[in-house]
């Protein structure tokens, strides 16, 4: 249930080398050279101080405190593709993402569409395993692909102290 720490840092590995051009790239993608190896183990180790009990959906420890619009987790499990809003009603303007908490199939890709409210927004991990850009435009969607089971929590990275929080749970 609660994934190991080498589970969730393959998870970084495996993607975060996809989404982020710079950060990850310079540790993970060198071709042959591997030299730099360690470098990228204590980058896992930052996102890992928080996993304690990150396996409680119900609770998130704590994270979905002061998200005005989370009550309780949206079981989309079976669904192949889901969507999440960006810049919905909550958190005191449009500061939050509809629905913030979901519980998905592993191999779910989650779909999240702006509003065109609130202001600009993003759609960011905390493990940094994803980020979309930052924008207002109306429409704009960012996708995310949920291969392995365990809790991801992300943020608006701007309004993130007003709640606008949100969290996947992968079965
Ligand atoms: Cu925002």
């Amino acid at each position: 249930m609660v994934e190991s720490e080498s589970t969730r840092r393959s998870v970084v590995t495996a993607t975060g080398t996809v989404a982020l051009g710079g950060l990850t790239a310079l540790a993970g993608c060198s071709g042959g050279g591997s030299g730099s190896d360690g470098e990228s183990g204590s980058d896992g180790g930052d996102g890992g101080s928080g996993d304690g009990s990150g396996g409680d959906p119900a609770s998130f420890d704590g994270w979905m405190d002061g998200v005005d619009n989370y009550d309780g987790v949206d079981d989309e499990t079976g669904s192949s593709e889901v969507s999440v809003a960006v810049g919905a009603a909550g958190n005191g303007g449009n500061f939050a993402f509809d629905p913030p908490a979901i519980r998905v199939s592993s191999g779910t890709t989650v779909v999240w569409e702006w509003t065109g409210q609130g202001a600009q927004h993003n759609v960011a991990a905390e493990d940094a395993d994803f980020e979309s850009d930052l924008t207002q435009e109306e429409g704009f969607t960012f996708e995310h692909t949920f291969e392995e089971s365990g809790t991801d929590r992300y943020v608006c990275t701007p309004h993130r102290s007003m709640g606008m929080k949100g969290a996947v749970v992968v079965e």
